[in-house]
């Protein structure tokens, strides 16, 4: 990987630390008055507002706390491990011979009844461009499975990301940011993100702590109350991301100003039986995802798991090299040109590769090859290293007129 591209792998939190807390069910709460400490006054504050901030300051110091203590890191490990061993359901999901999976809940005696259930459902990311739900997502799956850039709009597809631990399976649903859109591209990215509302278990909403709740962020959750409103099992959790980069008392502002608006809305469309939870996370160094994950698999129904619990997603390995292409070409370009840039695979014959870089402009095409071919040089580099060291890949620049805005264009790359 390249140190553009944020992967688990350099983060703080691994697909372990999240194993082990799912399998022994500890969850954090931080939206629930009966985590605060009894001999804390605050805690008897009557009223969610309140409560939402005060366990948010401490959550946030526990957070700022922890940067601190690396070299805990060890021990909690151990930890974990011994209470996976305690807390162990041994095959609960079970594949038939067709590879469907099911649940054998008569293979055990009666005891640990609860340590059995297996949760299972899917959890829809959405947000503004820009915010964070790509990170988020592989921050969560312990694995990149989407790409991520500082430019908007980058996420093109509906991505799954897949984590599996012995107790539990979320479906991660990364969505396309919704905004307003300009082109033929942008609208069905907005659709691809509403159609990932529909038939939901849990809506995640994220908004960021340094930015002011805006109208993009009350569209936002104006969607995401939607989508539970009218469901009694499915619950909303709403993300205050990038805390790393504001203090504490600016995050804990920031959730009471989502919460009101939360507040609003759900007055507005009297809808009372919402479960909400409010969360402050960063998604770029893993602080806060951990409760998260915790706090949506216990929202999940009881159900099997839906794929095969080693993969962390079921976007083709075409799809996910296109992206990498075109991630690492969101990394050099500036400006429209970004957004001018379309990838697809053309050729597969492993190890041989080809990908077609599509730019809307003959003046485009030169920006994306580079003085004597240097960007494209170091795309190459950048993907291979993340990719497949062994792949042969080559990569091809073709001018095609306006495909942003033409049906099929767009049908062809898949968006
Ligand atoms: N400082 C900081 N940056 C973040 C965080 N999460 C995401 N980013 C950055 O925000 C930009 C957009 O992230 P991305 O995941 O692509 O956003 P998306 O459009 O909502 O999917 C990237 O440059 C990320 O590195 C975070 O928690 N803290
Ligand atoms: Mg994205």
């Amino acid at each position: 990987m390249t140190d553009q591209a944020p992967i688990a792998g350099e983060q703080d939190l691994d697909r372990e630390d999240l194993k082990g807390a799912a399998d022994t069910g500890e969850i954090d709460a931080i939206d629930e008055t009966d985590e605060i400490d009894e001999s804390d006054e605050r805690a008897e504050i009557d009223g969610i507002d309140e409560a939402v901030a005060v366990v948010a300051v401490e959550e946030i110091d526990a957070m700022l706390a922890e940067l601190d203590d690396d070299d805990d890191d060890d021990d909690d490990e151990q930890e974990d491990d011994e209470e996976n061993e305690d807390g162990l359901t041994l095959g609960a999901v079970l594949y038939d011979r067709d590879g469907n999976p099911y649940v054998r809940d008569d293979l055990f005696g009666d005891e640990g009844d609860e340590a059995k259930t297996f949760r299972s459902g899917f959890c829809t990311i959405v947000g503004r461009p820009n915010v964070g739900k790509s990170t988020l997502v592989n921050q969560m799956v312990g694995d990149k499975v989407s790409i991520v850039s500082s430019k908007p709009n980058t996420t093109r597809f509906q991505v799954r990301g897949i984590f599996s631990t012995e107790n539990a399976q979320v479906i991660f649903v990364d969505t396309p940011g919704l905004h307003k859109p300009k082109t033929t591209l942008g609208a069905r990215l907005n659709e691809s993100a509403l159609d990932a509302l529909s038939d939901v278990d849990v809506v995640v909403a994220m908004v960021e702590a340094g930015s002011a709740i805006g109208p993009g962020d009350k569209m936002v959750l104006e969607r995401a109350i939607n989508a539970v409103g009218n469901r009694s099992k499915a619950a909303l959790k709403v993300v205050v991301n990038k805390v790393d980069k504001s203090g504490y008392e600016q995050v804990a502002e920031r959730l009471l100003a989502v919460s009101s608006v939360v507040d609003e809305i759900l007055a507005a469309k009297s809808f009372t039986k919402v479960n909400v939870d409010y969360f402050p996370v960063s998604a770029k160094t893993g602080k806060g995802a951990k409760v998260l994950v915790d706090h949506i698999i216990s929202s999940l129904p009881e159900g099997p798991a839906y794929y095969p619990t080693d993969v962390t997603t079921d976007s083709p390995e075409a799809v996910q090299l296109a992206e990498l292409v075109r991630e690492q070409l969101l990394h050099r370009t500036h400006d429209e040109l970004p957004h001018s840039i379309a990838c697809r695979v053309s050729e597969w014959e492993w190890p041989r590769v080809k990908v077609e870089i599509l730019v809307e402009r003959d003046s485009q095409k030169g920006i994306v090859i580079g003085k004597g071919g240097a960007v494209l040089h170091d795309v190459g580099v950048a993907v291979r290293e993340a990719f497949a060291a062994e792949m042969f890949l080559e990569l091809f620049v073709k001018v095609e007129k306006h495909w942003q805005r033409r049906d099929d264009a767009l049908d062809r790359l898949g968006y």
